[in-house]
């Protein structure tokens, strides 16, 4: 039976290739130069859809893709509904934190009880203000989350971190960690029953190369 493996361009297709090659499995071609979303595998039962990152849980959720790999940040936003989490993989690694302008004075806002997010992770920050006893007013953002302290739309962002550059090179600060972030092997509950024996031989192929 043929498994469709869910992957997003970028880090984690290029994190996942080594753990792929430990088990001899080449992907046959490179979605970073192909324009091909279906790509093969060297195992005639494994193919590799190409996603966004975002996109992965919905495409396994549905069955369109019997696994997937996505970061926990995506997953949180998402919500488990329909998946299993075999595996934390630990790759495509950063953290979740509160980051401002080097010169924002986050304890005063903080003792204030009212404070302006900018992020694409809604709920990761509703649920950190909330849990701090803070009103958080949250406008959500696809991208760019770095611009928005820098022009007034937000007192702060809540965004990945993961060298730091990108907070740096626009004179902003990490001021709170929220969570470690890795990426997940995650894997469709009614496919993992009826394709049993071939998924769990996907699943320890990423057990052992990690
Ligand atoms: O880029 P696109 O909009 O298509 O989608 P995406 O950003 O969701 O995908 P992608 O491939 O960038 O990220 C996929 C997954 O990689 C995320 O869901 C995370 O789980 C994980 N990951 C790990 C990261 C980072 N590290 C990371 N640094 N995702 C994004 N970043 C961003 C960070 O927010 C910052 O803007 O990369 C930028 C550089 O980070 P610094 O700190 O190294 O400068
Ligand atoms: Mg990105």
């Amino acid at each position: 039976m043929t498994i469709t493996l869910a992957l997003s361009k970028g880090r984690i297709f290029s994190e996942t290739l080594p753990l792929l090659k430990t088990a001899n499995i080449e992907v046959l071609e490179d979605p970073e130069t192909s324009r091909k979303l279906i790509i093969p595998t060297s195992n005639p039962d494994l193919r590799i859809i190409m996603v966004r990152a975002t996109d992965v849980p919905t495409y396994v959720r549905y069955g369109a893709a019997d696994i997937g790999i996505a970061g926990k940040d995506v997953l949180i936003e998402y919500g488990l509904d329909g998946l299993y989490t075999p595996i934390d993989l630990e790759i495509a690694k950063c953290i979740i934190a509160v980051a401002a302008p080097n010169n924002f004075d986050y304890a005063k806002r903080i003792e204030q009880g009212r404070i302006t997010v900018a992020t694409k992770y809604v709920k990761t920050a509703q649920e950190h203000f909330t849990h701090k006893g803070v009103h958080a007013d949250i406008i959500k953002l696809y991208g760019s989350m770095e611009l928005a302290p820098l022009v007034g739309l937000a007192d702060v962002i809540v965004d990945l971190v993961s060298t730091g550059n990108t907070l740096k090179a626009n004179n902003l600060k990490m001021i709170e960690k929220i969570c470690e972030i890795s990426s997940k092997l995650i894997v469709n509950k009614a496919s993992y029953k009826t394709k049993l024996k071939d998924i769990q031989s996907i699943i320890n192929i990423f057990q052992k190369a990690k």
